[in-house]
């Protein structure tokens, strides 16, 4: 008597009372998530069958009463009498904690952790559960209220000889005081990302509380495969195929899929374990890391990318522009952490490590093409990160030092006071010597600069930082870095003039600048410090008189005011080079008398998309808008 007595009582203890009295304990929270979390519970169940290979289907329906049904095509839930409880298996599942998993027959339950909690919690925490079972040519019917058996177990024959589980829950007013209106959204993004996450699932959500009602179905037979491409479908993938990566061992499955893109500079990961989004990754994500970090190592030193006395690429440098989903279902996952989304099973990271290393390796010896592409980006992000680093050291020594290494051809003026200080940007050598005799050097600079600078529309951070002529540029106008905040009280010049020869050449060096401009720092062109020289084209000499024209259109109404039997002789001006250091003063660098235009831009993301236009790579683009705008292009003085 006592034996059994004391049976009752351990009976007592795994009994529902405690999820009653502390359901945070079992679910978080009350609140919406806790409310969630009983839908993704009974999930959890159909999903188990599913990866057990017994089911195919699930569907969850909201129906109007704001009860949820979670339907299966599984094994059905057993109902015969469990040998420790003496009650049906059924049952058992429901009114005994943490009972589910142990039904298996030796597979494990991968739905741990956060969930899997049980059945039995979804049970204790609805005002009503009314489960239906399909198998061996019944339907069983059992009631729970509260977590209490209201009826027997009943069966009826079924002639359709179906299979499957139904689950169909209130959840209960006492302990969802807050709400207990689910949302649609909540779950349809859930349920879509468990479709993703175990290919070939047939997941159909209907919330029949909206009429009409709402239907959706999510299957995907590429699986995580099919996530990836859905999360890069805006962007410019640089290989076509998503690498996939599929396999076990020590009874971990490992599943990988990764896609680079060409566009991206970010690296975008989501690692699962057990269908759980792991936001604070753990030692899944750790070895996948690793072992992207090594492989493209290795591969770029096979391939010559890298030379012997060169150091590795950074994780962050291989893993710029990707996409990857990594997804691992482990027997007794361990999450850590505050809010338990780390996992922690240390085992993992060397599973994942060998697993996808040896995949990944063989792919991209077969696919050198794709091998090259990722080592080219992987590389540029390197050099970008080096050179940026190398920036930031530039004017943090400078700051240290108080002195700035200026470039030396810069022709600096004496003045100090940036408010009343000019710098003319010159294409050339022979112009820029010219300017520099004809300047005031009281308050005017000249920066020349040779030959065609680089497009910054088409290149990264290192090749900028490189550039000879940017450089000279950066440190001549105290420029910060490209991309942090402008800093104008560090701008050593409040008036930067471009200066360029009136011809093709002149203006393509021009446009070149002002992107320039545009996309290191923006707010030197919105607060108004860029300028446009605007040089002569002609000089005509009469007698004693001379004229300065500076445009055709110029030169033809000044030849139109001469009498017909005038003498005059008309100077063209091929470059700035061809003008004496007097007349370049006079005509273009003299505030009294010269013309300069300020480059304005009224609207930030139109300019913005015209210069993207005009410099990208595009020109299918570019030609188009050439085509229906040409005119425009007056507006920003750009003519290609
Ligand atoms: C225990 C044992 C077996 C299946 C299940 C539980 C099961 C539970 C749920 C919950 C929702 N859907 C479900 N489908 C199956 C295996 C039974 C057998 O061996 O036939």
């Amino acid at each position: 008597m006592t034996s059994s007595y004391s049976a009752k009582q351990i009976q007592v203890l795994e009994g529902l009372d405690p999820v009653r009295k502390r359901p945070g304990m079992y679910i978080g929270t009350t609140g919406p998530r806790g409310l969630h979390h009983l839908v993704y519970e009974v999930v959890d169940n159909s999903i188990d069958e599913a990866l057990a290979g017994y089911c195919t289907e699930i569907e969850i329906e909201i129906k109007e009463d704001g009860s949820c049904s979670v339907t299966d095509n599984g094994r059905g839930i057993p109902t015969d009498t469990h040998p420790t409880t003496g009650k049906s298996a059924l049952e058992t599942v429901m009114t005994v904690l943490h009972a589910g998993g142990k039904f298996g027959g030796g597979g494990y339950k991968v739905s741990g952790g956060l969930h899997g909690v049980g059945i039995s919690v979804v049970n204790a925490l609805s005002e009503w559960v009314e489960v239906t079972v399909w198998r061996d040519q019944k339907v069983y019917q059992h009631r729970y209220e509260r977590g209490i058996p209201v009826t027997e177990l009943t069966s009826q024959p079924d002639p359709d000889n179906k299979r499957g589980t139904r689950v169909h829950f209130l959840p209960d007013a006492q302990i969802f005081t807050e709400t207990r209106d689910f949302d649609y959204n909540t779950l349809a993004g859930r349920l879509r990302e468990l479709a993703y996450l175990n290919a070939g699932v047939k997941i159909t959500f209907i919330d029949r509380r909206q009429t009409p009602s709402r239907e959706e179905v999510y299957c995907y037979e590429g699986g995580i495969r099919e996530y990836v491409s859905y999360m890069n479908r805006d962007k410019e993938p640089l290989h076509q195929d998503i690498i996939y990566v599929s396999g076990e061992r020590n009874n971990v499955q490992v599943e990988v899929a990764l896609q680079w893109s060409v566009d991206a500079y970010n690296d975008n990961l989501l690692g699962f374990a057990n269908n759980i989004r792991t936001i604070d990754g753990g030692t899944h994500l750790e070895g996948l890391k690793a072992v992207l970090t090594r492989t493209i190592n290795n591969i770029a030193r096979k391939r010559n990318k890298i030379k012997e006395h060169e150091s590795n690429l950074a994780g962050e440098n291989v893993r710029e522009g990707l996409t990857a989903v990594i997804s691992v279902k482990v027997p007794d996952p361990e999450f850590e952490g505050q809010t338990k989304t780390k996992l922690g099973n240390t085992e993992v990271r060397g599973i994942v490590d060998s697993l996808v290393g040896e995949v990944l390796n063989e792919y991209l010896e077969f696919n050198p093409q794709v091998a090259d592409s990722i080592l080219d980006k992987a590389i540029q992000a390197f050099k970008a990160a080096e050179a940026a680093r190398h920036a930031r050291e530039l004017v943090r020594r400078k700051s240290v030092l108080e002195s700035s290494p200026l470039p030396g051809k810069l022709a600096d003026c004496s003045s100090r006071d940036p408010s009343e200080s000019e710098i003319f940007l010159v294409e050339g050598d022979s112009a820029g010597g010219s300017a520099k005799q004809g300047r005031d050097r009281r308050f005017q600079a000249i920066l020349p600069l040779r030959g065609k600078i680089l497009n910054i529309e088409k290149t990264d951070d290192s090749k900028i930082y490189k550039n000879n002529e940017i450089q000279a540029l950066i440190t001549a106008l105290g420029l910060g870095i490209r991309g942090e905040e402008f800093d104008s009280s560090a701008l050593r010049y409040h008036r930067i003039i471009i200066m360029t020869d009136a011809d093709v050449d002149g203006s393509h060096i021009r446009t070149l600048l002002l992107t320039f401009f545009y996309r290191y720092q923006r707010q030197l062109v919105d607060q108004g410090y860029i300028y446009i020289a605007c040089p002569p084209l002609y000089k005509i000499e009469r007698g004693r008189n001379h004229y300065y024209c500076y445009s055709d259109r110029e030169l033809q109404l000044r030849l139109r005011e001469f009498p017909d039997n005038a003498n005059y002789a008309i100077q063209r001006f091929k470059g700035l080079g061809e003008m004496m250091p007097q007349q370049l003063w006079e005509t273009t660098m003299n505030p009294e008398s010269r013309t300069l235009k300020r480059i304005e831009i009224e609207d930030a993301a139109e300019a913005d998309r015209i210069f993207t236009i005009l410099m990208g790579d595009r020109v299918g683009p570019r030609r188009e808008f050439i085509e229906t705008h040409g005119s425009r292009l007056n507006l920003l003085d750009l003519d290609i």
